[in-house]
């Protein structure tokens, strides 16, 4: 039997076969959760039909977390279909390209600035507080991904850096808040894997060679290294973790 048998988790942020979420979503089914999911607009809806499909699951609701209403009915579908459920998985990120090309005052305007906020950050706090009825007094888990660029000034990182650095004040201050209904808020900071994504950060491939050679485990992670240690955070096995940024990254934080 599976360390997650019994549980229910919705999973964001499949874009790709390539995906961390589809990593993640790969090791909850195989521990024995129930899976559902969200897609972003109407040119990812039939991959996430069809990765659905796949984990048995016919639950795919649409959701772009740049609008409230479909926040709201996100969580109103998902109350029709599972009176109640366990796992919140937030894999969701975004800035404007170009400001994360260059230096970062080059692409910082206040608009792009709010951008990479509102999808990055601000969305994990925004589905929480939605999630919160249907998941309160079940030993919930919500966890979201970061990124080194959090804590460090990372080459071309830039205002998503700044945008991971507020996600992970939020997993502590969301902690906090929901500790007392038996919800966890937790995030893995992942090393970098080649996603859509990271496409859009200048110079990834020479960040994936700088890792390999200079990881304590001289290699990169992959998305099925990600997804045993999100299964493992939103399990049962976890339940005294809250509040924790945990690195998936063969190390490399710990370099000076
Ligand atoms: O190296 C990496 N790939 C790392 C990724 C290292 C450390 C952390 N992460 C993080 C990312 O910042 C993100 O938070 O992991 C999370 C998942 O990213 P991913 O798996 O690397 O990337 P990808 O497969 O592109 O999925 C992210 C998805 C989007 O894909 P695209 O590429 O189409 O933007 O986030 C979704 C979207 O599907 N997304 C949204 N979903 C709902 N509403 C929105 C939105 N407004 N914007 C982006």
């Amino acid at each position: 039997m599976g360390f997650l048998q019994g549980k229910r988790a919705l999973i964001t942020g499949i874009a790709s076969e390539r995906s961390i979420a589809t990593g993640i979503a790969e090791a909850m089914h195989r521990e024995g959760a129930e899976l559902a999911f969200t897609y972003q607009n109407d040119k990812l809806k039939t991959r996430v039909e069809s990765a659905a499909a796949e984990y048995g699951s016919n639950i795919v609701l649409p959701l772009d977390v740049s609008d409230d209403a479909q926040i709201a009915a996100c969580f109103d579908a998902l109350g029709k279909h599972w009176d109640g459920f366990d796992i919140l998985i937030h894999a969701i990120a975004f800035a404007p390209r170009e400001a994360i090309a260059g230096q970062y005052l080059d692409g910082l305007t206040r608009e792009n600035f709010a951008i990479a906020h509102d999808i990055s950050s601000y969305s994990l706090a925004a589905m929480a507080k939605a999630a919160r009825p249907l998941m309160s007094g079940r030993k919930g888990s919500i966890l979201t991904l970061s990124y080194l660029g959090a804590e460090r000034a990372l080459v071309g990182y830039n205002v998503m850096g700044v945008a991971k650095a507020s996600l992970e004040a939020n997993v502590r201050y969301l902690a906090y808040n929901l500790g007392p209904e038996g919800i966890r808020v937790n995030a893995i900071s992942a090393g970098p894997i080649k996603t859509l994504a990271a496409a859009g950060i200048a110079g990834f491939r020479k960040i994936l060679g700088h890792v390999e050679q200079n990881a304590p485990l001289r290699r990169t992670v992959t998305i099925e290294d990600v997804g045993n240690v999100a299964a493992f955070l939103c399990s049962d096995l976890a339940a005294g973790v809250t509040g924790e940024i945990t690195y998936v990254d063969a190390g490399y934080n710990i370099l000076g």
